[in-house]
């Protein structure tokens, strides 16, 4: 999954495709470095951060979902919102993933990605992003991160939406220090056990710049260690700006693995 943020503030990337061209270019060229999906966000969710209004999200966000499918008709397009109107008005255009960083926390989500029969992909944040880095604390992360998806991936069926659609994710880098983030890459087994597949999100984070001491824009090394280590354990999906880099080791890293 490629990562394609419109906004000026995003952690790594903000201000690079707040314009309409650079970004639908971006999108292209996350499909051609081998993205199978390009996930769209139009709110910062980095530590510290403020929410937009609804308005602005989709004014930001629905140009580049189109522009995407009127460069790459087929292309599979996911909207990072956790807000249920944006996620409709993103459907209607055709896109076919909802990425809900706050696992179906709007009540109508629940019921609009059944409706719509499409993916849903739910992830565990402690908190909210204003102030979810102001000490976060766990007695056992990675059981309560389980549990907490195991619930969200519950309320979804319960409001219908197909099992098969349910992806889950356990938000690294929100509420998490970096030792949490470490148990939880750790014991991703833990969340595949579950029984759906498992997003991981870990591309540039600042829990990696604390291991290297290197910058947003410098920590492809370290991301692509996460994603072959969190395949290993079982991770389907991984949620990266740096494609190319990221999608040779895993191919190399499944090839290994098929012996
Ligand atoms: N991380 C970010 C945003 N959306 N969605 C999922 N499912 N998992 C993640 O780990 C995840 C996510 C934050 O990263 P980014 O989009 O690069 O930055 P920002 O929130 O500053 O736009």
């Amino acid at each position: 999954m490629g990562v394609l943020n419109v906004t000026p503030d995003s952690f790594s990337d903000g201000g690079e495709f707040f314009d309409l061209h650079r970004a639908v270019t971006q999108a292209e060229s996350l499909l051609d470095e081998g993205a199978q999906m390009v996930d769209v966000g139009g709110e910062s969710t980095r530590p510290g951060s403020d929410p937009v209004s609804s308005e602005e999200e989709v004014r930001r966000v629905m140009p580049v979902v189109r522009g995407i499918l009127v460069a790459r008709p087929a292309a599979v397009v996911s909207i990072d919102t956790y807000r249920a109107s944006s996620a409709e008005v993103a459907l209607d255009a055709g896109a076919r993933i909802v990425n809900d960083v706050t696992a179906l926390g709007d009540p109508r989500m629940a019921h609009l990605v059944a409706e719509r029969d499409c993916l849903v992909v739910l992830m565990h944040m402690l908190g909210e992003p204003k102030s979810m880095q102001q000490n976060p604390r766990y007695e056992d992360v990675v059981r309560e991160v389980r549990d907490f998806l195991a619930r969200r991936a519950e309320r979804a069926a319960r409001a219908g939406v197909d099992e098969g659609n349910i992806v889950l994710d356990p938000g690294i880098g929100f509420g998490k220090t970096l030792e949490h983030n470490l148990a939880l890459l750790n014991r991703l087994d833990v969340l595949v056990e579950l029984g759906f597949p498992v997003l991981v999100g870990s591309s540039r984070k600042s829990f990696l710049g604390k291991l290297s001491g290197r910058g947003p824009k410098d920590r492809l090394f370290g991301t692509v260690a996460t994603n072959v280590l969190a395949y290993e354990r079982g991770a389907t999906f991984f949620r990266v700006h740096d494609v190319l880099a990221n999608k040779e080791a895993l191919t190399v890293a499944a090839a290994i693995r098929r012996g």
